[in-house]
């Protein structure tokens, strides 16, 4: 755990003053409704207790100096953040400062001290999780006024345009958005939320995440690629969005489309928001443990149909399952990263000792496993 105290002081040490605040902001796991959020349709993630917590202080100029506990050397000064001038890591925090002054909103210089226990390349959220404590922190400074939905997309935005990384709506909205105990659900066409109920702990349940160690990134071409195959996919049946085939006429769907390829990404897509309803409807009738299959068919779509899953992901699901775990399933962007686990809290150790010792009869690197218990969204610490 982050201690506010010592992001506090190491922001003095470097820069000579006091803090003016810090601000922290969480990653996510998603519990279903994959790469559905760039289709209009619908996602559930809530925040895990891991956060992007920076320290900031206003400047005179417009300057935006940055500095990560993780990066050796003295902090990148960026003199006017705009995209195609990159400072690698530091994108993430500039960007933020950029979309929220090209959307207008007077935002000064500032000097920041990030400090982040969010895994990177997990499928975790690292990345939205700095660009929302950055746009939180200004929005309080500044007096912006801003909601959290309007900082959330404005953090894509910085994502999209100036990391060139083509994603969608939900990481972000979980990291603003979320709160402790419950599971977002977010329809990411018009935006609405409903915080869902979900405390495992309570029902004798537990959620691990299983992080393989095989890293991924949104800016190397295979999401991109999902996602302009989903929109050639949405031309072909004349609808604005894959939200917009009905479940009910998927195999009349699947017969219009060219080819096998935007086939199966048109059947993950439209399976994979029916697989959301269902879920929420389960948690609504108190059937918690009901999930797990439903994960486990989400995870068969996002590996046949999607074909964004890797072998260690796979063995993941199929060793947990194997185990007695009750579902389990991939979760974020996918080609690495992290795999959920639902488990009785009873087998909760069997199930992650027959997983671990699974990579290892493989010689493959061992998977980090830790509980998931659903926190709080970005806030203000100090
Ligand atoms: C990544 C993206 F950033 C999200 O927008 C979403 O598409 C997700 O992959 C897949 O559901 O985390």
């Amino acid at each position: 755990m982050t201690e506010v105290t010592d992001v506090a002081e190491e922001f003095g040490r470097l820069y000579g003053y006091e803090p003016e605040g810090v601000w922290e902001a969480p990653g996510r796991v998603n519990l279903i409704g994959e790469h559905t959020d760039y289709n209009d349709g619908f996602v559930m993630p809530f925040a895990l207790p891991h956060t992007a917590m920076a320290a900031f202080g206003r400047r005179t100029d417009s300057a935006v100096r940055v500095h990560s506990a993780d990066i050796a050397g003295e902090p990148v000064v960026v003199a006017d953040p705009v995209p195609g001038t990159s400072a690698d890591w530091a994108d993430y925090l500039v960007s933020v400062v950029w979309a929220l002054r090209d959307a207008g909103h007077a935002v000064g210089g500032v000097d920041v001290h990030l400090a982040s226990t969010v895994p990177t390349g997990a499928g975790l959220s690292s990345s939205a999780a700095i660009e929302v404590v950055v746009a939180l922190a200004l929005n309080d400074l500044f007096e912006l006024g801003l909601e959290r939905q309007q900082l959330a997309s404005l953090c894509q935005r910085a994502e999209n345009v100036y990391v060139g990384a083509p994603t969608g709506i939900m990481d972000q909205t979980a990291s603003a958005c979320c709160t402790s105990g419950h599971a977002l659900f977010l329809d990411t066409r018009d935006l609405s939320q409903r915080q869902v109920p979900f405390d495992l702990a309570s029902l004798g349940l537990r959620l691990l995440v299983v992080d393989t160690q095989v890293k991924h990134s949104h800016s190397e071409g295979e999401y991109g690629k999902r996602r302009a195959g989903c929109e050639a996919g949405a031309a072909e049946l004349g609808v604005t969005a894959l939200r917009d085939v009905p479940f009910a006429s998927l195999p009349d769907s699947l017969d219009r489309l060219s080819s096998d390829e935007i086939r199966g990404l048109v059947r993950h897509i439209v399976t994979e928001n029916h697989r959301v309803e269902r879920v929420i409807s389960l948690l609504d009738a108190g059937d918690v443990r009901g999930i797990g299959p439903v994960l486990v068919e989400g995870h068969a779509s996002l590996r046949d149909d999607f074909r964004i899953s890797c072998p260690e992901l796979d063995l993941v699901v199929d060793s947990a399952v194997s185990a007695g775990a009750l579902g389990a399933r991939m979760t974020g962007g996918g080609f690495g990263g992290s795999a959920i686990v639902l488990v009785e809290e009873a087998s909760a150790d069997q199930v992650a000792k027959s997983v671990v010792e699974a990579f290892a009869s493989r010689g493959l690197t061992e998977p980090r496993v830790f509980t998931a218990v659903p926190a709080a969204g970005a806030r203000r610490v100090r």
